[in-house]
Formats: C-alpha cells, structure tokens, sequence
C-alpha cells in the first residue's frame, strides 16, 4: 500500500462528484482509519486524498478548522469532523449493514466503553513520542488497567466480536489501536506486557484479522515501527514512506 501525501504547493482535488464522499486520510493515522474500517464495512466507494501533516496543502485548512485528518467531505464545501462523528455520519447515512448493536441499552453499554477507551489509547500518543524504552515500560499498568473492562465484555458477550458475530462499531472504533500494539510489542521486545490476562482480547484481535473490512486497510508490525520510530526520532519524511 503505498500513496502520495499532497503538500504544501499541490492543487486542491478536482470538486467532488455528485454523490460521492471524499475522506482526508493520512495511511497512518488511527482516527484516520476509523472511517475507513466503516466505509469497508459498508462498501461504500469514496474518494481518498492522504495529507502530508508535516508540510500541509495550504488549502487544507479551509476543509478542517484544524487542518487534522480525518475530515470527511460529503458534498461541496460540507465536511464532517472527528473521527467517531464521521462514523456516526456514515452509519446513518449509510445504513447497512447496521455497526451499533439494534438494543438501546446494548449499544448505550458500547458507547461507555467507547468513551473509556481513551484511557488505553492516550498513552499511545506518549509511546509515539518516546525515545526510551523507560517511557512505555511505565505506561504499561495504565494501559493493562483501562483494558480489563473490554476483556470483561467480551468475556460476558460470549461472542468472537463486541458486535456479535461480526464486528461492529465498538470493534471497528478500538482496532486501529489494538493493530498498533504489536509494533509497539515488535519494538520494545523488552515489555513485560501481560498478555496471559486478556484471552478474550487475544482472540478478538485474531478473528478481526480476518475480516475483510479489516483487511482492506491492516498493514504489518513492522511498518507501523518504521513510522512510529521515525516520528519519535524526528526523521519522518512523507516523501519516502
Ligand atoms: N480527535 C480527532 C483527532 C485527530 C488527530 O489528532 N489526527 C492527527 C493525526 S493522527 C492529526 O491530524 N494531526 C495533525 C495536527 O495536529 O496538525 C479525531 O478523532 O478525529
């Protein structure tokens, strides 16, 4: 998988066509790849623009007040913003197959664990920056602790997925993390992580492995390491990713 990241200098796309949606992406980005987990799941086809976020279009910041991906254009000049909001917007703009569970409290039930999992994922920002191995070894009980309520789910779930018997919009939400843990695994072999007490997680993350909607955008271990070492060292360079 490999793309150009516009920059600074380079034209805004062509107006998009009449029915169609555009998401600004960058490959690597996790929020980024939220809508495109849902836009698989859904089958929707869609434009792809990927965003150099170290030397930005100056466009861009008139489709996102921050310039941060994603940003989904849905029409001429309407974007929607964030990542879960895009989701939303998908979801119910697109309505099949359905991603949140058809019971109310079910799906009130996913939408906690959903806000909860900002606990795991924020320390992965500070494992991004990290030069020292010391730096993630210590995020390692925050990460364990805000894990348990997911292990426990799927535990009481009894299913393969948090959606059932496919995964859903809690599974499609949390993935982009869970697929960068194992880089994070592959480049500090030192980490004590402990894996023994999330079976269910295990599992859950081998059969996401298999979905298509996953498959279409999964990409190996060692190619998130590359760039997550390259952003903490400071030497990333979009033009040679
Ligand atoms: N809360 C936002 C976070 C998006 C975000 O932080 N994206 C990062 C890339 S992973 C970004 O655009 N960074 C560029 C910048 O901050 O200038 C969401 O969920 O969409």
């Amino acid at each position: 998988m490999s793309v150009r990241f516009l920059q600074k200098g380079d034209p805004r796309p062509a107006p998009l066509q009449a029915g169609k949606v555009r998401l600004y992406s960058m490959l690597f980005c996790p929020y980024a790849q939220r809508p495109r987990l849902v836009l698989a799941a859904k089958g929707i086809s869609y434009d792809e623009v990927d965003i150099n976020l170290q030397n930005k279009p100056e466009w861009y910041s008139s489709v996102h007040p921050e310039a941060k991906v994603p940003a989904l254009e849905v029409g001429r000049g309407r974007v929607v913003i964030e990542s879960l909001d895009i989701a939303e917007y998908l979801d119910s703009k697109f309505p099949e197959p359905p991603l949140w569970p058809a019971d109310p409290e079910t799906k009130a039930r996913h939408k906690l664990l959903l806000d909860q999992f900002e606990k795991v994922y924020m320390p992965y920002v500070q494992c991004m920056r990290a030069t020292e191995p010391q730096t993630v070894m210590e995020v390692v009980p925050t990460v364990a602790a805000a894990m348990r309520p997911f292990e426990d789910k799927l535990a009481e779930n009894g299913h393969k997925f948090f959606g059932g018997e496919r995964p859903g919009m809690l599974d499609y939400m949390i993935w982009p993390w869970a697929e960068r843990c194992e880089a994070i695994r592959t480049m500090y072999p030192q980490l004590k992580f402990p894996t023994e007490e999330f079976p269910q997680l295990l599992a859950w993350g081998e059969a996401m492995k298999e979905d298509p909607a996953v498959r279409a955008s999964i990409m190996k271990p060692e190619r998130h390491a590359d760039f997550i070492r390259k952003f903490a060292e400071g030497t990333l360079d979009y033009n040679d990713l």
